[in-house]
């Protein structure tokens, strides 16, 4: 890795190169160096996933043109922009990455003094998550969407993945079917939730807009001085989307107090404090930027988006786990079985979840 690291374009001395972060795609390093005069700087070199990622040149263009129009209105704000945005290490000869031994790499600039969380830590936390999430948005409301590659085709087209899904019940190519019926009939019967957004889309009710679409709680880092919320994180997936899948997707991730992996089911639900705290930080942060029918159908995202995760997962178990990394045999499918609980509480809950979005609709 010290020799791949030594590629781009860094200051000093290197340290050490060691494993860093929990993502379940790319692996991710962090380089330690030496200036000459003495001083510490770090680095995040990571590999891209080329299986998945299938153009890592065109998803570092995408990258590198969100990360510069960011730097400019963090600027505007009065921001520091090397803190508040990522900043991409060119390799020595001038590019936004390198291929070596067949793999695709790329350096970052390590944000120092920040920490990011894989598990909500209360109310006023996903609060300040949900206003940079929302402001993310809202600063990218006037980039060029065309000029974005799709880094993953039908990322969250929920009914795509639904048609995956059923392909792989019927492949079974880890022969694990008859373990997960219950899991497998419970999205069957929900088959009209995984249209609902695209509907809406096509019926031209919600606007497209560009997205993170990867929302999770761990893609923000919170500054640990502060203890605001500073910089997000994992670009990856920039594409053209739905307000509502950045929301959902926060909500999935972060309205509960539990580990996307929780085996102990009755400690997974929606929390409504978290889920209401994320809404009003949302809309804040989008500065007005939502419209009416956007607000009403956040929860719709909400389920959808765990629905579709929970699709995802299970599909990887009955693949045979080739998407995801895990850690062990039924990883995938403790990930399905917490997402599918998510949907059911959001279900039981869902007079409660519309009456909140009520309070705060325009
Ligand atoms: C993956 O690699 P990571 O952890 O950032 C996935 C997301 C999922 C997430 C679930 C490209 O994200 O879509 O929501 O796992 N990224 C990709 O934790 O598939
Ligand atoms: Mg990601």
């Amino acid at each position: 890795m010290k020799r791949i690291a030594e590629l781009f374009n860094i200051e000093g001395e290197i340290l050490e190169v060691v494993p860093h972060g929990g993502g379940y795609i790319n692996d991710t390093y962090a380089v330690s160096c030496q200036r000459e005069d003495g001083s510490k700087v770090r680095y995040i070199l990571q590999r891209i996933n080329h299986d998945i990622f299938k153009n890592p040149e065109a998803l570092m263009d995408n990258f590198v043109m969100v990360c510069d129009y960011l730097k400019n209105i963090v600027k505007e704000q009065g921001g520091d922009p090397s803190r508040e945005t990522l900043t991409v290490i060119n390799t020595r000869d001038g590019q936004n990455g390198v291929w070596v031994d067949g793999n695709y790499y790329r350096m970052l600039l390590f944000i120092e003094d920040t920490v990011c969380y894989d598990i909500c830590q209360g109310p006023e936390d996903f609060y300040k998550c949900a206003k940079a999430f929302g402001n993310f948005q809202f600063m990218l409301k006037d980039f060029p969407a065309d000029k974005l590659t799709e880094t993953i085709p039908n990322f969250h087209n929920t009914p795509v993945r639904f048609q995956t899904f059923l392909k792989a019940v019927e492949e079974n190519k880890s022969g694990r079917a008859h373990l997960v019926q219950d899991e497998i009939n419970f999205i069957l019967e929900r088959k009209a939730v995984t249209d609902s957004l695209i509907d809406l889309l096509n019926a031209g009710e919600l606007p497209l807009k560009v997205t993170h679409n990867d929302t999770k709680l761990s893609n923000i880092l919170m500054d640990v001085k502060t203890n605001d919320s500073l910089c997000v994180i994992d670009l990856d997936t920039i594409m053209p989307g739905l307000a509502a899948y950045d929301f959902g997707d926060s909500i999935r991730a972060g309205a509960c107090y539990t580990a996307e992996d929780e085996t102990d089911l009755s400690k997974v639900y929606l929390v409504k404090e978290l889920f209401e705290a994320y809404v009003k930080g949302f809309i804040e942060g989008s500065k007005k930027g939502l419209t009416a029918k956007e607000i009403e159908t956040l929860p719709i995202g909400a389920k959808v988006i765990t629905l579709e995760q929970g699709i995802r997962f299970l599909t990887d178990y009955l693949d045979g786990d080739l998407y995801y990394k895990t850690q062990y045999a039924d990883h995938n499918l403790d990930r399905t079985r917490t997402q599918l609980k998510l949907v059911a509480d959001m279900e039981d809950k869902w007079e409660e979840i519309t009456k909140i979005i009520e309070k705060y609709s325009v």
